[in-house]
């Protein structure tokens, strides 16, 4: 008999140590890990860990000899900054790495006869603004708008979230009998802030990079201007919102994607943030004309009505509570 698992693609990432850390909590779930890299020494113990590689279809063959996958968090991606110094690998990573899961998950759906849950993050780099004016006056996107990414993870995303709903819909859509179809969840997130890691390859990258330079008295030059703007937030709300989306009954779901946020801030914003906690923190302003322009691509705000209607979705964490009570101690705590 196989055992029941779920799976977590890119478990060595922010996001993927986060939800290891939440969802061994309650030791109810048997989760294995996959990623290129060793889980960090803190979460050994917590999941059966694989060290591979998303475009190894060998390695997912062997893996449901032995495991019934009931779920799949796919976090694995090549984020925006590097992608685009690597474009041709970002798609093979981001969409190829995807389309290996999604069979993955087909195939499991239709073995077991019960559709496995897929939870795919997205992205603000979904959406492209034209320019500052437009970004200004459409604050708060709704998730069909400016849906035109300037970007290879943004095109990445945006063509994944589509080949996700088609896997949960319209898959083998010719064939005489309809198959078992997965059930695929999407998250469109801001960009987040942990204090426990350092994200890397990001486009979003200035703000937690700036905090968690000036806690270590280290001094920073954030690569976009300072009026910058784009929606953040904190790590938990991120974990809440995946885990909330993913026990969603499916009758309350009107759609596969949703935006979700917690509060927008420029860059000048973030840095007051910072100064408020760190006021020694030496922090300036030397745009990289490309970075800036992704960020001036991307949404100053998401609007998230829908998530908050369909499945309850609300942040717990402000900018306040998020920097008092969840960011600034930890990261206090983590550089003593
Ligand atoms: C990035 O900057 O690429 C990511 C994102 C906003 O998806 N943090």
């Amino acid at each position: 008999m196989r055992k029941k698992a779920i799976l977590i693609t890119g478990a060595a990432g922010e996001i993927g140590q986060a939800l290891i850390e939440n969802l061994s909590a309650s030791g109810e779930y048997t989760l294995l890990t996959l990623d290129l890299h060793p889980l960090p020494d803190e979460l050994h113990g917590r999941s059966v860990h694989l060290i591979g590689d998303i475009l190894d279809q060998k390695l997912f063959a062997r893996l449901v000899t032995e495991y019934e996958i009931d779920s799949i968090f796919h976090l694995a991606a090549l984020l925006s900054t590097r992608s685009e110094f690597s474009p041709e690998l970002a798609h093979q990573v981001n969409v190829n790495g995807t389309l290996n899961l999604l069979q993955l998950a087909a195939d499991q759906s239709q073995q077991r006869g019960k559709p496995v849950r897929f939870m795919f993050p997205s992205s603000i780099a979904v959406y492209g603004l034209p320019d500052l004016a437009t970004k200004q006056r459409d604050f708060y996107v709704r998730e069909w708008d400016w849906n035109s990414p300037t970007t290879m993870y943004g095109c990445n995303k945006l063509y994944c979230e589509q080949l996700g709903s088609y896997y949960s819909h319209n898959y083998q859509q010719l064939a005489e009998t309809t198959p078992v179809m997965l059930d695929f969840r999407s998250l469109r997130f801001p960009g987040l802030i942990s204090a426990f890691t350092v994200p890397s390859g990001g486009t979003s990258d200035y703000g937690p990079e700036m905090l968690h330079a000036a806690a270590k008295g280290e001094p920073y030059r954030c690569f976009v201007r300072e009026d910058s703007t784009i929606p953040f937030m904190a790590m938990p709300d991120a974990i809440t919102s995946l885990l909330l989306l993913w026990q969603a009954p499916l009758e309350s779901l009107s759609r596969t994607v949703y935006n979700v946020t917690s509060f927008s801030l420029s860059a000048d914003e973030f840095y007051a943030e910072v100064r408020r906690t760190f006021p020694q923190a030496q922090i300036t302003f030397e745009p990289d004309l490309n970075r800036q322009g992704i960020v001036d691509s991307w949404p100053a705000g998401l609007n998230d009505k829908l998530a908050r209607q369909d499945w309850g979705w609300q942040p717990a964490y402000d900018v306040a509570r998020a920097f008092e009570e969840y960011l600034v101690p930890n990261i206090r705590q983590r550089y003593r």
